[in-house]
């Protein structure tokens, strides 16, 4: 197995989950009767570049089809995020009606919307149809493809020159991550600027999140093992931002060499939490399992209790990390009766592997918990809101990272 970033040979494991169902791949209730496939799911970490990625990689048209399930507008948090960002890229980079906006994976229009709304031109790119579709119908002009040099050059040649780009969630996505930048760097307008936003590796690391692992995420990400890469395509990073999304991300601005001011106290901040959280730090890699072993011990002893005290005990946010922890710790509907999602599009449908129903928030009335389970931890200040509004008082809520814990 060699690298994908720099074609080293793989041999160092940062954490091992075992095998797994596609996260997003939910099931329909007309094939509860097929056979479940589970695929492994281990990270390997480059010796020679500190990229970190998954062993074994699926097609990516097995993972991104057209029933796609993930629409970004349905977390007000993530929205309010989006606003805030496309007000102070406007703002930073003197953006106006003369300039075009691109988006890569632009979901559902949850960002250009904002871009669009203060009379900027904006393009997204979407490879998910049904996700386009939703996007189109918002008025965001939208094209259904996957991106990567053949795109771009193809773009490029229609005249296209964005002095924005934007790619959020997405540059941990793609399998050939060498494809994917130099499209950015063909299509991008030479005073151009690129924004990338990913959860940070330092923080799957530091925080357990090793339910973010799934795979769709080809690769976990840091300042380290993307600078290479970028420097390949004669881009470079000159400014980074910490932020709190997702569990903690990092947002990368990228342009050409030499066209904008490098950000050295900012950088420099990102590198030295990177090398407190070395992927290729043995003791770090042991206490990841380590401690995501000891979730999975955790979560099942309170579900346990909480089962033979007769309690009931449903989900909430039928999200992609969700079903790696339920994957993992071996959770099925026999400790969890349902799990709540808004998504219209997870509705009535079974969570993978775990074969947990997913249903609407009407459930909860019907069928009142005792105790809920946030499978979006990153989310559940919102959430918990949302419920506390919903569910009778003394109903308790629980997160299971960074640890089993009970929020107050
Ligand atoms: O990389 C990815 C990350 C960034 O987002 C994508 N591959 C997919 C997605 O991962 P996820 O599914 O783990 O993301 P979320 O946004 O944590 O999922 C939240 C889930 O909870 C969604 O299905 C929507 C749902 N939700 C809800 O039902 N009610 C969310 C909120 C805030 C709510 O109030």
């Amino acid at each position: 197995m060699n690298c994908r970033g720099c074609g080293f040979e793989l041999n160092d494991v940062l954490i091992d989950l075992g095998h797994s169902a596609i996260s997003n791949d939910l099931i329909l209730r007309s094939d509860l009767a097929s056979p479940q496939t589970r695929y492994p799911l281990k990270v390997m970490v480059c010796r020679n570049c500190s990229f970190v990625q998954l062993s074994e990689t699926l097609e990516r048209d097995a993972l991104f089809t057209n029933e796609y399930v993930y629409f970004s507008s349905f977390s007000d948090t993530w929205l309010v995020h989006s606003q805030e960002f496309a007000a102070a890229m406007i703002a930073r980079f003197k953006l106006s009606e003369s300039d075009l906006i691109v988006e890569v994976a632009s979901n559902d229009g949850y960002l250009l919307q904002y871009f669009q709304q203060s009379g900027i031109s904006v393009l997204g790119i979407e490879p998910a149809e049904n996700v386009a579709k939703s996007a189109i119908q918002k008025g965001i002009p939208t094209v259904s493809e996957f991106f990567g040099l053949e795109l771009a050059k193809k773009l490029a040649g229609e005249g296209f020159r964005p002095k924005l780009m934007s790619a959020n969630n997405v540059l941990a996505h793609v399998p050939d991550i060498h494809d994917f930048v130099s499209g950015f760097s063909e299509l991008l307008h030479p005073e151009g600027v690129i924004s990338f936003e990913f959860p940070h590796l330092s923080n799957l690391i530091k925080e357990n999140q090793f339910d973010t692992i799934y795979h769709e995420h080809f690769s976990y990400l840091s300042y380290e093992s993307l600078n290479p890469i970028f420097l390949k395509y004669s881009l470079e990073i000159f400014d980074v931002e910490q932020l709190p999304t997702h569990g903690g991300s990092l947002r990368l601005f990228v342009g050409f060499k030499n066209k904008h001011t490098i950000n050295a106290t900012a950088i420099n901040s990102v590198k030295s939490i990177e090398g407190a959280w070395n992927p290729l730090d043995r003791e770090v890699c042991k206490t990841l399992q380590m401690q995501s072993r000891q979730i999975k011990y955790d979560l099942l002893d309170e579900l346990l209790k909480l089962k033979r005290d007769g309690l009931r005990v449903v989900g909430y946010g039928a999200a992609a990390k969700g079903n790696t922890l339920l994957n993992y710790v071996g959770i099925d509907s026999d400790l969890i009766d349902y799990v709540v999602d808004l998504n219209p599009a997870k509705q009535g449908k079974f969570l993978p592997g775990s074969l947990i129903p997913v249903d609407g928030m009407n459930k909860l009335i019907d069928s009142p918990p005792d105790a809920v389970l946030i499978l979006a931890w990153n989310l559940a200040p919102e959430i918990h809101t949302q419920l506390n509004q919903v569910l009778a008082d003394g109903t308790k809520y629980f997160v299971a990272i960074p640890k089993v814990s009970y929020l107050l």
